[in-house]
């Protein structure tokens, strides 16, 4: 028997039995980043039997979850967090320690420049360093630039002495749920892990099967890591072409609204919806990764960008052309977040006309039943949408939060200056408003 065959042999007798743990649920998992996927992923694991240590280097969200609470709002968390604590198999640290499998969950946010900030994955593998054992299971969650693993954060960890695919395990494996049904995701959707060698991706493929009910794809490492971006640029460049339809719309006099819902009729063509701009921590952000590292390559990927940021000022414009100058008009804007029915304000293209009306000389009253300003302490924020209202010349419906389906035009009227509606989300039923008196401008209907 040759060398090589001896390693393998070893390699998959190691591999052989972290699987048998994992499947005994005798594995003890270390999780790190305490965020979004990270805290419903060790909640996940813990309440199916894994022995769970769930780190964050944030003493306030260690605080907070050790008293029974959660700093994240997601239907469903709490119970399951205060369920795996409860059962003693998720514990809470500032500090990882010794693990038969680590999974990195810790956020990869953009420079102002339009570069992935690596520092947290980088920290987080260097704090793995003293703990890792030959045996292990290293999993890099947080979406990342192609090579990734293996260029980043494969060099930090052989720093041990031990070797990736022989001694440890490295694989990577995106998550891909939904802020807003983050539980139900996390079990029902499929999954894709990819290893920096076939044992890694399959030995992770047995750690998610402890509560994935669905199909687990492996492959390797990088093609993982494209997967996760090709799908969130994929969405970016879909919406990128709805928000373009809505300035063709505008220019043509044409409903967009219409014209995509007849185009989706078409057995092929599923065109998604136009709005004020494209906004959270995923869609306006993971296809910059492609653009960083391969510019000469993203061009479609980076114009796409370019549409979705610049959906904000398309909005100022229908603004101009129904007031001409902004300065000194107030406009009450409903909906801070990203998106409908999430707290989640980070990428906000609200935040971005917010922004640019301040600097028009414009004054903003916003309200968010999702944002409370005790919480956020945002100047342009008040307590209800009757103080949004009070005195304004125009309201700017951005967010389709659930509650704005029910908004009623004879409330407005009676609290506003000026009787306009502006709403970027196709939200309202025009005609009431019209009745009550109101301007109703709906963004991408070039016939009003
Ligand atoms: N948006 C539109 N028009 C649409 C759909 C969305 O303007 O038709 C806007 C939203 O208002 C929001 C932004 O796009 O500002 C992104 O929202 P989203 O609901 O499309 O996606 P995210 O960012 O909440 O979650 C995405 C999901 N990716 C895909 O659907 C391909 C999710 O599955 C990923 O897990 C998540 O990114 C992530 O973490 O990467």
């Amino acid at each position: 028997m040759d060398k090589s065959q001896i390693i393998t042999m070893e390699s998959n007798s190691k591999y052989e039995i972290l699987i048998r743990k994992i499947k005994n649920q005798r594995a003890q998992v270390c999780v790190l980043g305490l965020g979004y996927i990270g805290l419903p992923t060790a909640s996940m694991l813990a309440t199916h039997g894994l022995g769970v240590l769930g780190v964050d280097v944030n003493q306030d969200v260690v605080e907070v979850l050790n008293q029974g609470e959660v700093h994240i709002q997601e239907p469903g968390l709490k119970t399951i967090v205060q369920a795996a604590i409860g059962s003693g198999n998720l514990k809470i640290s500032n500090q990882p320690g010794i693990s038969d499998v680590f999974i990195i969950a810790v956020p990869t946010p953009i420079t102002p420049e339009k570069k992935a900030d690596m520092s947290y994955v980088v920290a987080a593998a260097e704090s793995i360093l003293p703990h890792l054992e030959a045996g292990n299971l290293v999993i890099l969650e947080a979406t990342s630039p192609p090579r990734t693993t293996t260029d980043l954060v494969r060099p930090i960890l052989e720093r041990s002495g031990l070797e990736a695919g022989e001694d440890f395990l490295l694989a990577y494996s995106p998550e891909r749920v939904l802020p807003g049904r983050i539980l139900h995701e996390l079990a029902h959707n499929s999954r894709v892990i990819g290893g920096v060698n076939p044992a890694s991706a399959e030995a992770g493929k047995a750690l998610y099967e402890c509560f994935v009910e669905s199909e687990i794809t492996c492959t390797d490492a990088t093609t993982a890591e494209m997967v996760k971006l090709m799908e969130n640029t994929y969405r970016d460049i879909n919406i990128a072409a709805a928000n373009e339809f809505s300035r063709l719309a505008e220019r043509f006099q044409v409903d967009v609204w219409e014209a995509i819902e007849i185009a989706n009729r078409h057995p092929r063509v599923e065109i998604l919806q136009p709005g004020p701009g494209v906004g959270g921590h995923c869609i306006s952000v993971d296809p910059w990764f492609f653009v960083e590292k391969a510019p000469r390559e993203a061009q479609l990927i980076h114009q796409a960008r370019l549409v979705n940021d610049s959906q904000p000022e398309f909005v100022l414009q229908l603004l101009r052309e129904e007031f001409g100058s902004l300065s000194g008009k107030t406009f009450a804007v409903l909906g801070v977040t990203y998106k409908p029915d999430v707290d989640d304000i980070r990428e906000s293209p609200a935040l971005e006309i917010i922004a640019l009306l301040e600097e028009a000389g414009a004054k903003v009253k916003a309200s968010d039943p999702f944002i409370k300003k005790s919480q956020k302490p945002l100047d342009f924020l008040v307590e209800s949408v009757a103080d949004a209202y009070a005195g304004a010349d125009g309201i700017l419906l951005l967010v389709n939060h659930r509650q704005f389906d029910s908004l009623k035009p004879e409330e407005a009227g009676d609290l506003l200056a000026n009787k306009f509606i502006l709403d970027a989300r196709n939200v309202i039923e025009r005609q009431p408003w019209q009745s009550a008196g109101f301007v109703v401008k709906l963004l991408g209907d070039g016939r009003d």
